[in-house]
């Protein structure tokens, strides 16, 4: 029988006295009251721990996924980094640094993580209260609220100089997808590629176009930048009035492309319907949405942005979406050893529906892609 590693949502049970014993090793202010698991990461397994008195403040607690995160030393050094210095960038605009950028909570000893007897990893973050996430873009408003949100964390970032360490080698980059696919396709370990062959040929239709995008990324000629990969909406916390608080999750940042950033984005606020939405007919690329986004990412990212990455911007939506085509359709041939699942079939369910996505875009892109170029030429005038 096949046995997937992953059970949602936590992949190996953990014992409460041992979250508290674990939790205590970080300096925490105030006593703690309660740790409880929080949110759906299918990565990582996230618990809030609350404090008793109402002054003190909460924590955000992770165990960090180590089989996908080799170095979370490394992780939790550019974490540092990239903090530090968007602190810098919110005190001289006049802003909140503990609500406005994610604030790490070191252990007693002052390290960024605790490593325990098990080999796994954790790390604490300061909970920040008061805010709005949501798992889908309801309205345009919120759209352009969140491209702006991103476009200003890119913009902070544009003059980050210091190197991060590439804690995930190859994370958006489909030249390594492919050689990752082509060698569990090879193996093909629970026999799962014999029914198939409509998927996989997804995927290889594909293949040369994606890589040929790939190879500008590759050569220089779109420049890569300090980046986050992971901009899925529920990433980012809104404060009451729709803006853009913080945006969080910051395992994955990276020395990347900004288009992967916006790519991703698209993927998680244009979707009519779920990431697994199991009824297909749901799952549209929404051009209000995309075109929201657009303008208030365009606005905050224009005066940096490079000719070749303007151009590809709206093709990034379909490269991201289709890298997660390839990394679910992917996950499912492997056996589920990536992405916790709910489901024997929950990959493949995951792949069905992020294509259909696909194929709403290619329909679309032409208009993506025109509108992309009004805009800009609008805002350089
Ligand atoms: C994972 O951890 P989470 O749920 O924010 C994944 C992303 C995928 C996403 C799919 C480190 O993000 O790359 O796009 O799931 N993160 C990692 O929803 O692989
Ligand atoms: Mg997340």
């Amino acid at each position: 029988m096949h046995k997937p590693y992953y059970l949602y949502p936590i992949y190996r049970p953990i014992m409460t006295d041992n979250l508290i014993a674990i939790a205590s090793k970080f300096s925490i202010e105030g006593k703690i009251a309660d740790i409880k698991p929080l949110g759906e990461g299918f990565i990582n397994d996230t618990f809030i721990v609350k404090t008793e008195g109402d002054k003190d403040p909460d924590y955000l607690f992770q165990r960090k996924n180590k089989n996908i995160f080799k170095d979370v030393p490394g992780m939790m050094g550019n974490i540092q980094k990239v903090t530090d210095h968007l602190k810098a960038k919110i005190t001289a605009a006049g802003g909140d640094i503990m609500r406005e950028a994610l604030t790490v909570t070191p252990t007693n000893n002052g390290e960024l993580y605790y490593k325990d007897e098990e080999g796994d990893f954790w790390a604490m973050c300061l909970f920040i209260k008061d805010n709005l996430t949501y798992e889908a873009a309801d309205s345009p408003e919120l759209a352009y609220s969140g491209g702006k949100g991103i476009g200003k964390f890119q913009s902070m970032l544009s003059d980050m100089k210091e190197p991060l360490v590439d804690i995930l080698p190859g994370f958006h980059n489909i030249r390594f997808r492919f050689s990752q696919w082509d060698e569990i396709l090879k193996n093909d370990p629970v026999g799962r590629k014999k029914d198939l062959s409509k998927e996989i040929a997804w995927v290889e239709d594909r293949r040369e176009e994606m890589l040929e995008f790939w190879t500008l990324v590759e050569s220089g000629t779109i420049p890569t930048r300090v980046t986050h990969n992971d901009t899925k909406i529920n990433n980012i916390l809104f404060d009451k009035k729709g803006d853009v608080l913080c945006v969080i999750d910051l395992d994955t940042v990276l020395n990347s492309t900004v288009l992967n950033d916006f790519g991703d984005a698209m993927r998680s606020y244009t979707n009519t319907g779920l990431e697994d939405d199991e009824n297909l007919d749901n799952v549209n690329m929404d051009m209000e949405i995309f075109k929201a986004y657009t303008k208030g990412y365009l606005e905050e990212t224009i005066s940096f942005l490079s000719p070749p990455e303007l151009e590809y911007l709206a093709f990034s939506a379909k490269y991201i979406t289709y890298e997660q085509v390839l990394r679910f359709l992917m996950d499912y041939i492997d056996g589920d050893n990536y992405y916790k699942i709910k489901s024997l079939e929950h990959n493949l369910i995951r792949t069905q529906a992020q294509y259909k996505l696909l194929t709403s875009m290619e329909e679309q892109f032409d208009e993506m892609k025109g509108f992309v170029e009004q805009y800009s030429k609008q805002l350089s005038l």
